[in-house]
């Protein structure tokens, strides 16, 4: 028997729009970062749900397993520590929300709030126990190859397209030498949700950072931005590369495909009846 419960009706006694208020509340912080949670609480949402494996049906946003070592210490989750923790207290608000629920929400208010697409989102994800963590290695290594991607998310059952539109979230946020050994943002507003990373890769010169951390790219003119090993493959790999190209040039298109692959992402490993109630939440400043 699998050892993660049967998600919980949504019996409509939480309101998720109100949740939703209250990590929008927390999001701005100007001791942090770039002044937001934002980009942390996507990544956190991410890695969640990354694990996820189509083949076996483990893994997935359901379970919150990286409260619990050892998920919580796998290389790839270095640094999440503190997202988790800065949304204890809306978990304390909210008890009936659980954690699975709460990090995924979290992701969806992040990126709406930053000026991103409406994300579709379900409740209903339970909590697991640690038995319920899958093996390391399930999310991605950033020092690797097309090959190395493709396995990564056809494995969660993402296709090329869905590939490229998942990493425009790399607009976002930044590498910290003290969590993954990498070190700086991708564009030039990490905290605002736009196509910028997509117009980065193709319009800047890339070269390879002289240093002695992990091999990682930085723009020629100034050395502020950076890429990723796995960040330049879109750009090299035949059938990533043209959809880099149709974001840069096209903003709403990335939005929509951004929108449907991040929900799709939160949506692994969920058992679903297909009649639950789809929420779309309002921004702040809609209300
Ligand atoms: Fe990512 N990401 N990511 N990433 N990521 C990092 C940071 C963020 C890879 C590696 C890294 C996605 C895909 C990939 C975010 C969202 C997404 C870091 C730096 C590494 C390394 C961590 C640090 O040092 O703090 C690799 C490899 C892949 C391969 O595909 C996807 C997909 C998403 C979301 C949809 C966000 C946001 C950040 C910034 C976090 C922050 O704290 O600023």
């Amino acid at each position: 028997t699998s050892p993660v419960s049967p998600p919980s009706p949504d019996s409509g006694e939480v309101n998720y729009q109100k949740v939703y208020n209250q990590i929008a509340d927390i999001l701005e912080d100007n001791d942090w970062d770039d002044g937001s949670w934002g980009p942390i609480f996507v990544r956190l949402a991410w890695h969640a749900s990354g694990t996820y494996d189509k083949a076996t049906n483990t893994g997935g946003s359901h379970g919150a397993t990286m409260r619990f070592a050892p998920e919580s210490e796998h290389a790839a989750n270095a640094g999440l520590k503190a997202a988790r923790n800065k949304l204890e207290s809306v978990k304390t608000a909210n008890p009936a929300v659980t954690y699975s629920d709460l990090w995924s929400l979290a992701g969806v208010v992040a990126i709406q709030e930053m000026g991103g697409p409406t994300i579709p989102w379900i409740p209903g994800r339970r909590d697991a126990e640690a038995i319920a963590a899958t093996p390391d290695g399930r999310l991605p290594d950033a020092s690797l190859g097309a090959n190395h991607l493709r396995d990564i998310f056809y494995r969660m059952g993402f296709d090329d397209r869905e590939i490229v539109a998942l990493s425009g979230a790399h607009a976002l946020g930044r590498c910290h030498p003290s969590n993954s050994g990498f070190d700086g943002p991708w564009t030039a507003s990490p905290t605002i949700v736009t196509n910028g990373y997509f117009k980065e890769l193709l319009e800047k010169k890339w070269v390879e950072k002289k240093w002695k951390g992990p091999k990682q790219y930085v723009d020629k003119e100034t050395g502020d931005l950076m890429m990723l090993p796995t960040d330049l493959v879109l750009i090299q790999d035949r059938s990533f590369r043209p959809w880099v190209e149709k974001y840069a040039a096209d903003e709403k298109l990335w939005f929509n495909d951004f929108a449907n692959a991040f929900h799709k992402l939160q949506e692994l490993g969920v058992p679903r009846n297909g009649s639950e109630k789809v929420y779309y939440f309002k921004r702040t400043d809609e209300q």
